[in-house]
């Protein structure tokens, strides 16, 4: 009898082993769950001094000049950093989005997660249009986006939630202050295209050349 239940035992786990995995769904979704956000996208690895430097300036808009925070400013060709891959979270919470801006770089995920007591959705009508479903409360999804983009991010649920996902094309990049100024720190010395962007205005990009110290690079954007 004991015997009989050890095979028995000894045939269910080899069945379990060689059987389709019942929980690959989570399992998959657990893989490609991001890490928390890094607190920094430029690597801070010791490099020769003046090999790298600071891009500084302030963003405004015309013709009021007036000074726009909410910005994000990246560098569209800069050099692709092993192993840096930004993620963020973008949750549903009190009838809104938190945050209203989420910077990830290429090749990152969002995990989009609801917190309400209500369902929510989430979709974008930008770039390749895409809608997760319905998400119930305490649910998540998460989608990775391995191309640079900037996306409106919408429920269909509820027409006053909206928030705003930059996917950088490279992992230097900054976001503007209150006063509109901001920094992309330690980059390599190189020529560059810098890109400003900001909620409902048109990005704008121009060149930019770094050779250590602080290269400087204003913007004027316009609806
Ligand atoms: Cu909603």
């Amino acid at each position: 009898m004991n015997s009989r239940l050890l095979l028995l035992s000894t045939a269910i786990l080899a069945c379990g082993a060689c059987a389709p995995e019942p929980l690959a769904p989570v399992q998959s979704q657990m893989q490609t769950t991001p890490r928390p956000p890094m607190t920094t996208a430029a690597p801070t690895a010791a490099q020769p001094t003046g090999s790298r430097g600071n891009i500084v300036g302030t963003i405004a808009t015309n013709p009021w000049h007036a000074i726009k925070s909410g910005g994000v400013v990246y560098l569209e060709d800069g050099p692709k950093e092993p192993g840096v891959s930004l993620s963020g979270t973008l949750d549903n919470h009190d009838m809104a989005f938190l945050p209203s801006i989420v910077v990830i770089t290429a090749g990152g995920s969002v995990i989009f997660t609801n917190t309400d007591p209500v369902t929510h959705n989430v979709f974008s009508p930008d770039g390749e249009k895409w809608n997760l479903g319905e998400l119930p409360q305490n649910g998540s999804v998460v989608k990775r986006f391995d191309a640079p983009g900037n996306y409106t991010v919408l429920c269909n649920l509820h027409p006053s939630m909206l928030a705003y996902l930059v996917v950088s094309p490279s992992s230097y990049f900054g976001r503007t202050d209150p006063d509109g100024s901001f920094v992309i720190k330690n980059v390599p010395a190189g020529s560059y295209h810098v890109t400003a962007w900001v909620p409902r205005l048109k990005p704008v990009t121009q060149a930019v050349t770094v050779s250590g110290g602080e290269a400087t690079a204003n913007f004027d954007l316009e609806r």
